[in-house]
């Protein structure tokens, strides 16, 4: 059967046989999917012909933008080479080799060893039984515990969801599971006490961490993991004094401090790594998303010299996946990677677009419904709310996120909304002009936004 080539066609046919993650697919399946055929730069286009500015990345990933011919063709000289081959039995292969070998000398000089794996889910759930499986080597057996963060987002499989901090996943399919303990986020606009100062509310929160392995245990304790800034649970930027004072007490305490750096890594705070801009010391690395620019599936996990040591003391390590080392996939993280070398693409989000931007977001918090605009490197967030000074959020949460979402696809940008907080992580690629396009569209989707709060009687 031909694909059909009407939108309404092609929604049918979607509704008929396909399950879309993170979605309520009775009312997807009667709105009809938004269908997306191409994209070139920062831009995407749907089937429509509407060109609509990608301010999320695809899905916070696509970090050198659309349409690099030099990606697709290191994956298509791969692929006539050698398709597949695996990494289990005493096999490698060149782009498995090279890869990991660049990995090494792009992240901080503690990190030589890399296991590589097909996503950011993939990456999590080889950490959970990488850091104990290190503290049975040593002769911890009882260092289980990984403490976690509410609201934290690290990926969906049963081990990685349960490592992440979001109470809807948690509530469907038993999560989470054992000797997985969350702590509190350091999100000041949404958390603070009444005239707690952002730097009180960091120390505070970070403390939180202290008092858990003091009230566990550190005995019992293997590791912290955390987002430099919390992607998916609404761009959280500590502030900061959160990081100092994280970082003192994994200095501290025999415990791994993990950095999961599938969104952070990669150039998107204005560093290689979200651990390079907060300078904090983590034992173990996760990535996956800009490791690729999206362009295939793959993930790793980085990790230290003094973790990789115990690990290789240790025997076989009963863990891997068929497509860990992926020829294709390490093929386009190389020539991703030199793109990003190449054009100083780091640099530029440092010292070019990433102030660039960052003056004009933040203008935005001048707007009567936007709390705080936070904006690091490239990924920002706008809080909205009915009232700036009190800080208090709608009454029914996410409504009028959605709404503001929907308004900014119509203006003919992409935002994401996470409860009532609108989000951007648009390639780092992205111009001058297309970052005045972008901050154009969302003061327009706010001030549409607003209008229809003002007709309903939501905000005075
Ligand atoms: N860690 C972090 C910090 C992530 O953001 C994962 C792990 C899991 O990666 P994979 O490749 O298994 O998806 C992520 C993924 C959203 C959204 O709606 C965010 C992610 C994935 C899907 C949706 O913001 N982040």
């Amino acid at each position: 059967m031909p694909l059909p080539t009407s939108t309404s066609e092609l929604r049918a046919l979607d509704a008929a046989h396909h399950l879309h993650p993170f979605s309520d697919m009775k009312s997807l399946n009667a709105e009809g999917a938004r269908v997306i055929v191409r994209a070139e730069g920062v831009w995407l286009e749907d089937s429509y012909g509407s060109r609509i500015l990608d301010g999320m990345s695809g899905l916070w990933c696509v970090n050198v933008g659309y349409g690099r011919t030099e990606i697709v063709e290191a994956v298509r000289a791969q692929m006539m080479e050698l398709p597949y081959y695996n990494t289990f039995f005493k096999t490698t292969h060149k782009p498995a080799i090279e890869l990991a070998a660049k990995l090494a000398e792009l992240t901080p000089p503690q990190f030589n060893k890399v296991f590589f794996t097909g996503s950011g889910s993939e990456s999590n759930d080889t950490v959970i039984r990488m850091v104990r499986r290190y503290f049975d080597i040593k002769q911890q057996p009882t260092k289980k515990i990984i403490i976690s963060r509410r609201n934290a987002y690290h990926g969906s499989t049963v081990g990685a969801a349960s490592l992440g901090g979001m109470a809807p996943m948690h509530a469907q399919g038993g999560l989470p599971i054992p000797d997985i303990v969350h702590i509190a986020q350091p999100y000041w606009w949404g958390e603070a006490r009444q005239g707690e100062t952002p730097d009180e509310f960091g120390l505070r929160t970070a403390r939180a961490l202290e008092s858990t392995i003091d009230a566990l245990g550190e005995d019992r304790i293997a590791a912290f993991i955390a987002e430099p800034v919390q992607g998916a649970g609404g761009v959280i930027v500590p502030p900061p004094t959160y990081w100092p004072e994280i970082a003192r007490i994994c200095r501290e305490r025999d415990i791994l401090f993990i950095s999961d750096e599938v969104i952070c890594g990669f150039g998107r705070t204005g560093k290689w790594f979200g651990c390079e801009t907060f300078d904090t010391h983590p034992d173990i690395l996760v990535m996956a998303k800009g490791i690729t620019s999206g362009y295939m599936p793959l993930g790793a996990v980085m990790v230290a010299d003094r973790v990789a040591e115990t690990l290789l003391e240790g025997g076989d390590f009963n863990h891997g996946y068929t497509y860990s080392g992926h020829p294709a996939a390490c093929a386009a993280a190389i020539a991703n990677l030199d793109i990003m070398i190449n054009e100083k693409i780091v640099e530029r989000v440092a010292d070019d677009v990433g102030p660039y931007l960052a003056a004009r977001w933040r203008a935005l918090a001048e707007h009567p419904l936007v709390g705080e605009a936070p904006m690091i490197g490239m990924v920002g967030a706008l809080e909205l709310t009915p009232d700036k000074i009190g800080r208090t959020k709608f009454p029914d949460v996410g409504k009028v996120g959605t709404l503001a979402r929907d308004f900014s696809f119509q203006n003919g940008l992409v935002m994401r909304a996470v409860r009532d907080r609108l989000i951007i992580a648009p390639p780092l690629t992205i111009s001058h002009g297309e970052i005045d396009e972008l901050v154009a569209r969302a003061r327009k989707t706010l001030d549409d936004t607003y209008g229809t709060l003002k007709r309903q009687g939501w905000v005075a």
